[in-house]
């Protein structure tokens, strides 16, 4: 039984996500997905919302639940018994910035990282881009799962919570 864990901010959910989820579950046997805290950004929604929406979203997938990540990315893994990080890849940057990452994880505990090619047709969807598009009034429907798009407004102060 091989476990794997695909961790991301999830702020909020995409269709990018729910890809690399997809994509991490062909190659291992149970998926966790790990909402965590990306200390370089600040959050628009609190944890237990994009966890909440993630658990939504992919809900029905088999052998994928979600999991909020408390401390170090790598303890969780090993609490997990995971022996994978899976990542997205939309081009060269996320690499350059994934990579220095996938070193320090292998380095504190000897957990790999996978990188998975995200479908190119979504190459185009990052979590801080759909924020910037329902910030200016842009419709954010065709990027993220259904009923993301309310919870992300509400959050804006565009509708009623
Ligand atoms: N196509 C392909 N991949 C995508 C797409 C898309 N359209 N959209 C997102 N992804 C991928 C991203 O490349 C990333 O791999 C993943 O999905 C998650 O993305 P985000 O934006 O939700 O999450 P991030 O980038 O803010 O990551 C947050 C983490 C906290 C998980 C990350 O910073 C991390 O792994 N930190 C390590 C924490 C830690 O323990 N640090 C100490 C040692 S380094």
């Amino acid at each position: 039984m091989t476990i794997a864990v695909c961790p991301g901010s999830f702020d909020p959910v995409t269709l990018g996500h729910l890809d690399v989820v997809r994509r991490a579950r062909a190659l291992f046997d149970e998926v966790v997905v790990g909402v965590a805290h990306n200390s370089a950004k600040q959050a628009l929604l609190p944890a237990e919302q994009r966890l909440a929406l993630a658990r939504t979203a992919l809900a029905g997938l088999d052998g994928v639940r979600v999991e909020l990540v408390g401390g170090l990315l790598t303890d969780f893994c090993r609490d997990l018994g995971a022996v994978a990080v899976v990542k997205g890849l939309r081009g060269g940057a996320d690499f350059d910035h994934e990579l220095p990452m996938a070193l320090m994880n292998r380095h504190q505990t000897g957990v790999e990282t996978v990188f998975v090619v995200g479908d190119p047709a979504l190459g185009h969807i990052a979590s801080s881009l759909v924020k910037d598009v329902a910030r200016h009034g842009g419709s954010i429907a065709d990027l993220v799962p259904d009923g993301v798009e309310a919870v992300v407004r509400a959050a804006l102060g565009q509708v009623p919570a």
